[in-house]
């Protein structure tokens, strides 16, 4: 995971680049890395197999505009090390706050979760929030794609519990905190999933 900053005209401003992932050079593979940034502050996710074949989420943060990082990145998926493929992160950030969702196999078929920071990324939430509504690790949620406005957080993603891939989405209207009980699908029938009425 490498960063190289350009000032407008496109004049590199360091003098070598900067190495964002904390696991020792070259050990295991950092991919896909997803870049957001609010005024100085800058956010880099990526998927990380450092501990092992099934990728976890890692970050790190600038809060200088890229200058200088977090010494240690920070894993942002909350269950065990390596224990389920996590992949496909994204970022969206506003103000001091800043989303990352993502897809992740820890149940099975891959689900969709989400952990935030509401303090430009110094601290992040202790678990993270599984946002598709159906029976965990039933039907492959993945590929998600993540937008803020205002106080509201909307993330979507692909959704095959229903046959062929639908768009679904889930919506958080206050910063985070909370999130839809069912996830809505692209035909516009939000619809109270079943297996959130009955046991997985
Ligand atoms: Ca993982
Ligand atoms: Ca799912």
């Amino acid at each position: 995971m490498v960063l190289v900053a350009f000032a407008p005209g496109g004049i590199a401003q360091m003098s070598t680049d900067v190495r964002l992932n904390s696991s020792p050079a070259g050990s295991s593979a950092s991919e896909v890395p997803k870049i957001a940034a609010v005024g100085p502050t800058v956010y880099v996710a990526w998927a990380d197999r450092r501990h092992g074949p099934l990728s976890d989420i890692y970050c790190n943060v600038s809060h200088d505009s890229g200058t200088t990082w977090r010494a240690t990145d920070i894993r942002l998926d909350t269950d065990g090390p390596g224990a389920g493929a996590s992949e496909r992160v994204q970022l969206a950030a506003t103000g001091d706050s800043v989303f990352a969702a993502w897809d992740d196999a820890r149940d099975g078929a891959p689900d969709i979760y989400l952990n935030y920071s509401l303090d430009a990324g110094v601290t992040w939430q202790p678990s993270d929030i599984r946002l598709d509504t159906d029976c965990a690790g039933a039907a492959i949620s993945a590929v998600p794609q993540i937008a803020i406005s205002g106080d509201s957080i909307v993330v979507v993603w692909e959704d095959y519990r229903d046959g062929q891939a639908d768009i679904r989405a889930n919506v958080s209207s206050d910063g985070g905190l909370t999130w839809l009980d069912a996830d809505s699908v692209s035909t516009a029938t939000t619809r109270a999933s079943p297996c959130r009425a009955r046991r997985c």
